[in-house]
């Protein structure tokens, strides 16, 4: 076969969409054939996902990829980290799937965090402590009668992907995520699972990137594992030439770091909560969740705007390293009114608060490109890996303003895209999979080189000083 048609389904904390990738040795090209909204939806007093609605929602897109390509090779999935559904043993789904920003988890982390050992965990898992991790959802909901139920977990790609099939497994690359997994053999740490006192029957059999999963029982087309865990399949999609780059998977998160043949493991990284996440291939994604995009969406959501492109011109008039906020605060990580937890961050450290959106809009720019400077510096410094670009993937890529002010931060050239980054990752890895490429992360590389447009931001002369400066406002001890 020298061309295949295959379906990404790429699921997000904000939108979902279904895409049609035709690849060939020769290139990629990607149609998008169903978009559509997500969110969380609170029922109560706790933040769910819809997942009966985002799986009506991809097997429409499905169905419209099958009736434009009836030769459609393959379906693969991928979707946010750490979120799980909990399936009885008939197989039926106990309770709609929470949102990792929901409340439940509050304090937890610090409880198992007490009783595991922060540094033995990290010695096991490699992962960086975030409150929502699946090991403290998982805690904080030990006694509910629905863990009790429970045969298995599974994440919300494998979910679908279930769903879609009938047949349950569960992708390493996400399954990562979970602080579940053992670091250095990548399978499920079985003395973890049993210190943390939870079910090890929750925890199926693992799958690579690359693996069969199945075949969609309506459509007749074989589902492939891809790296399910999105971030994931946006680095395999990094347009880097060899080993010198670091990425910034920019969307909701700023997921920022190198990618590694090992993980690196020192009581360095841990202070600086970098994690190891399984990448496609056996690499490791030795990275840094920043806040990212997310404290502007948010804020957006605030002021019932949806321009984004009206306010970064208006953002970008405003003046340079004025209020700078720690976008990496946990206040900023639930949903609510942002603009007031920003003002107050401002207020509380002695500087202006910002007084429109604009001035909001420049100061979270501002302060997530320093962000972006601080984690791309610590991942180089605690790896060992020098780089020469950072690489920008996402719907970030089409942010001129923050890929300028994330080279002047830098001090490093941007290159800019692909947008649909996790789109192609996820259909690169069908596409070798179905044997029509071959090769490594680099000949996967180099085909999106020939075949996608990307945009060089070059660091402005003379910057560093100011952000240099503005780095010791934000972080004063460093
Ligand atoms: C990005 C992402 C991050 C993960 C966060 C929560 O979409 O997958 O990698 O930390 O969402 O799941």
């Amino acid at each position: 076969m020298s061309t295949a048609t295959v379906a990404a389904v790429d699921l997000g904390a904000a939108s979902g969409r279904v895409m049609l990738a035709s690849v060939s040795p020769d290139g990629v090209a990607l149609e998008e054939v169903r978009r559509f909204d997500n969110g969380p939806v609170r029922l109560l007093d706790t933040l769910h996902w819809d997942a009966l609605r985002l799986y009506s929602e991809v097997l429409a897109g499905l169905r419209t990829a099958v009736a434009r390509h009836p030769d459609l090779a393959s379906v693969g999935i991928d979707s946010w980290a750490v979120d799980y559904g909990l399936l009885d043993r008939d197989g039926a789904l106990l309770g709609n799937p929470v949102h990792y920003r929901d409340a439940r988890t509050d304090g937890v982390m610090e409880t198992v965090v007490a009783k595991l050992g922060a540094e033995w965990l990290y010695a096991t898992t490699g992962l960086q402590l975030l409150p929502f991790n699946t090991l403290f959802q998982l805690a904080a909901a030990a006694d509910t009668p629905a863990v009790a139920a429970a045969e298995r977990m599974l994440l919300i790609p494998d979910l679908l992907s279930y769903w879609l099939t009938g047949v349950a497994g569960t992708e390493v690359t996400n399954a990562s995520t979970t602080q579940l997994l053992d670091v250095r053999t990548r399978e499920w740490s079985s003395e973890l699972v049993s210190r943390a006192g939870l079910p090890a029957r929750l925890l199926g059999d693992l799958r690579r990137p690359g693996d069969p999963a199945g075949v969609v029982r309506d459509l007749d087309v074989p589902v492939t594992a891809v790296g399910s865990h999105d971030t994931a399949s946006a680095v395999v999609a990094v347009p880097a030439r060899g080993e010198r780059f670091a990425y910034i998977s920019c969307g909701t998160w700023s997921l920022v770091g190198v990618e590694l043949p090992e993980p690196v493991l020192s009581e360095a990284s841990r202070a600086a909560n970098f994690t190891n996440e399984a990448g496609a291939d056996g690499t490791v994604r030795y990275l840094r969740n920043v806040m990212g995009l997310w404290v502007l969406q948010e804020s957006m959501r605030g002021w019932g705007t949806g321009d984004l492109g009206k306010l970064l011109a208006a953002a970008a008039e405003e003046p340079a390293l004025g209020a700078l906020v720690d976008v990496d605060d946990p206040v900023f990580l639930p949903p609510g009114d942002m603009p007031a937890r920003i003002a107050a961050a401002c207020a509380a450290s002695g500087q202006p608060v910002p007084q429109s959106p604009a001035g909001f809009t420049r100061c979270i720019v501002d302060s997530l490109a320093l962000a972006h400077r601080r984690a791309v510096r610590q991942a180089c410094a605690l790896s060992g890996r020098d780089v020469d670009a950072v690489h920008v993937v996402g719907g970030g890529a089409r942010n001129a303003l923050l890929c300028q002010l994330t080279a002047d931060a830098c001090g490093l050239p941007v290159v800019a895209g692909p947008v649909e980054a996790t789109g192609l990752g996820n259909a690169l890895v069908q596409a070798r999979a179905l044997g029509v490429l071959h090769g490594g992360l680099d000949d996967l590389r180099a085909l999106l080189r020939r075949s996608q447009e990307l945009r060089t931001y070059r660091p402005t002369r003379g910057a560093e000083a100011a952000w240099r400066a503005a780095e010791a406002r934000v972080h004063p001890s460093r």
